[in-house]
């Protein structure tokens, strides 16, 4: 039997263009994984749409003077197009917005007001008096109580990350008037959490194999106990919550909706459900949602771990007919040219812009083989244009080339047979006989990075093996030798059509249109020797084009330019020139690796906060000043550079033995980490 998965990316809010930062966390990944799966011959569904509720889509609307269905048109045309054409194949990109979304949102809620599931609440909230409404989430702007910033929403503070209720904001103020809030009497229902917190732990405990990232933030949630969380909002734009549910609880519904974190997972239901009407049956949705040999994956980004690891997963728990996460591999961010990415500034390499100027398969090279997958990375068009030329061109281009250009320019366009072998040859057989279940076991585990970099030595391989084996003097001198060869060498690119199919699907149809293969293939028959002798090749053509330093000379100013016009215009200090040390002495600092295992808040302080972290064998208390960058719980697992023969200190009446690294920026800190994983204790020199 074949395994079967039911495989998701987060649904992007329909409110803006794609940009790489939502490629490289949930939807690139998932698209490796599912068309590896598919041609594994696994039996996978995947599925996606746009989040078409929410108060960010209704600022966005108000601000262009138009109604948010508006909105949500445009952005889903546009984003739908953006990802076809980056080749993210979706087997349905639904929307928020449609019936049978609304429809199964509204029985969701229903079975779980029958269930007595809710609980209800009557409380005061703030309330518009100019706009006459009440202000959800992100409708209210004010100071973080954590770190200050100015702009904090109603449901987070951009800034520090933190996770707002509206009332937490200080000098909060109308995001639509600008107007004072009045406190007004509303009733919403709840999800008591708390009740499922023990069924939740247990769930948990049994997928010790997820990522650290979420494992963490999930720990952090656990360990500060989890609260009632409202599942509805007094809004115009939403799905409404049905009248004939609230009627057990004696509730007027008029105004109200669900909340958009309630109705938006239920967007893989739904859109599930459209696929399978889409094929003609309309049941076999329930093949994949509520059979439970079903292995459900959610591809997210850091910032959704809460929503599909605690909340979503009590949703299903509380409602009882659908099938639990087995997996939620979360991403960290993806930074651009060593700055955070923000929409708002314009702050984004957009992926219809993109697409406009590049080809997709440079770009999913390029951010695959740099996937924030256990740390935020940076994208940087400098390093693109080199991976391209440097690794595409020249070295999997390069080999392909030479190879069809051969079998053109002295086999007459046909494949040489394969004659007696030697030592090489035999060791280019056996790394295409393992490669298949080596590179198909990175990317079940998640290890898109890893696949990306040994698919590539595989190329590296192949293009040493070309040389080394000279069939250009072995033409004249050994023509068996030079036949085997090249029947090798096409042999490896017709493997590689096969094995980089998930990551460079264009590239990869162009290969088998090149060698006249067919275009269905199974993963396995990546190992073995598939092209018969005197097989017909069609005529070469270039695979990557060499970009050239002024193509991406135009986007570094561009980027440069939006940072300047929204930086404040302080000179940079001059920079002093430090004294000279000599090497013993920096020797006298002891840097180690540590992880940090426990962090909380430093009592009275804005500023700091107080770190466990292990080292080889013993543990150590660090307090550490950066609680205006970063949550406790996002730090969880991070390893981190620490100089442990410090003296130790008592700040705010905590110890602290040691201190962590981090590079600063007027604003901007950042903790040092390391590239690759390393045990904690590990020495820096
Ligand atoms: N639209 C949030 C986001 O884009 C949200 C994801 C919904 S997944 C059910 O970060
Ligand atoms: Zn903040």
């Amino acid at each position: 039997m074949p395994e079967k998965l039911l495989v998701t990316s987060a649904l992007p809010y329909a409110n803006g263009p794609i940009h790489l930062g939502h490629l490289a966390g949930a939807y690139l990944p998932a698209d490796i994984f599912v068309r590896y799966h598919r041609l594994k011959g696994s039996d996978v569904v995947y599925i996606c749409g746009s989040d078409e509720h929410g108060v960010p889509i209704m600022l966005r609307a108000r601000k262009e003077g138009v109604s948010p269905q508006k909105i949500v048109d445009r952005y889903h045309e546009m984003n739908k197009k953006s990802f076809a054409d980056f080749g993210i194949s979706f087997d349905y990109y639904g929307r928020t917005s449609a019936p049978i979304h609304h429809q199964t949102s509204q029985d969701f809620f229903r079975k779980l007001a029958k269930k007595n599931e809710f609980i209800l609440k009557k409380e005061k909230q703030l309330y518009d008096p100019e706009a006459k409404m009440f202000l959800a989430d992100r409708f209210i702007r004010g100071v973080c109580p954590s770190c200050g910033y100015e702009e904090a929403y109603g449901d987070q503070c951009e800034s520090c990350g933190s996770s707002l209720s509206p009332k937490d904001l200080k000098n909060p103020r109308s995001a639509i008037t600008d107007a004072k809030p009045v406190l007004k009497e509303t009733t919403h229902w709840y999800l008591p959490l708390a009740d499922y917190q023990k069924r939740l732990e247990k769930w948990i405990a049994g997928h010790r194999e997820w990522k650290q990232n979420a494992l963490g933030q999930i720990q952090s949630w656990f360990n500060d106990g989890l609260k009632d969380r409202a599942v509805t909002r007094d809004l115009p734009w939403g799905v409404a919550v049905p009248e004939d549910a609230a009627r057990q609880y004696g509730v007027d519904v008029q105004g109200k909706v669900l909340y958009v974190w309630f109705d938006a997972p239920i967007g893989y239901i739904s859109a599930t459900k459209e696929w399978a009407l889409e094929k003609g049956k309309e049941d076999l949705w329930k093949k994949y949602w509520q059979e439970k040999d079903t292995r459900l994956i959610h591809f997210i980004g850091k910032d959704n771990i809460v929503f599909h690891c605690i909340i979503f997963p009590a949703m299903l728990m509380a409602h009882g007919d659908f099938v639990l996460p087995d997996n939620v591999p979360a991403n960290e961010f993806l930074n651009l040219e060593g700055s955070k990415l923000s929409t708002s500034r314009n702050y984004a390499v957009w992926l219809n812009d993109y697409l406009e100027k590049f080809e997709p398969d440079s770009l999913r090279y390029v951010l695959a083989g740099n996937l924030p997958e256990s740390r935020d990375t940076d994208f940087s068009w400098k390093d693109f244009q080199a991976r391209h030329n440097n690794e595409l061109a020249d070295i999997l281009g390069n080999f392909i080339n030479r190879t069809t250009t051969f079998i053109h320019k002295y086999f007459d366009g046909k494949t040489p047979p394969l004659a007696k072998l030697d030592k090489m040859d035999k060791e280019l057989i056996k790394r295409l006989e393992k490669a298949p279940e080596r590179l198909g076991s990175l990317i079940n585990k998640y290890k898109f990075k890893a696949y990306v970099r040994e698919l590539m030595d595989l190329a590296r391989f192949a293009n040493k093996y070309f040389n080394d084996k000279e069939p250009w003097k072995t033409r004249k001198s050994d023509a068996d030798s030079c036949a085997s060869t090249i029947n090798l060498c096409l042999q490896t690119v017709c493997s590689f059509s096969v094995l980089a199919d998930p990551l460079l699907p264009f590239t990869s149809r162009k290969i088998r249109e090149m060698l006249n293969i067919e275009n269905r293939y199974d993963w396995h028959d990546a190992s073995s020797l598939s092209i018969k002798k005197d097989h017909p090749i069609n005529k070469p053509e270039i695979l990557f084009a060499k970009i050239e330093d002024s193509a991406v000379e135009i986007e570094i100013e561009r980027l440069k330019s939006v940072l300047q016009s929204s930086e404040n215009k302080n000179d940079k200090p001059e920079q002093k020139q430090s004294d000279l040390i000599n090497i013993d002495t920096f020797k006298k600092i002891d840097l180690r690796i540590g992880e940090i295992i426990e962090a909380e808040k430093v009592e009275k302080s804005d500023r700091l906060l107080k770190l466990q972290i292990k080292l080889d064998g013993e543990q150590r208390q660090i307090v550490a000043g950066i609680s205006q960058r970063y949550q406790p719980r996002e730090l969880i697992g991070k390893k981190v550079v620490v100089v442990v023969n410090l003296e130790p200190v008592t700040m705010r009446g905590v110890k602290s033995e040691g201190m962590l690294l981090a590079a600063i920026n007027k604003e901007n800190l950042t903790l040092l980490s390391v590239l690759d994983d390393i045990p904690s204790g590990s020495k820096i020199s």
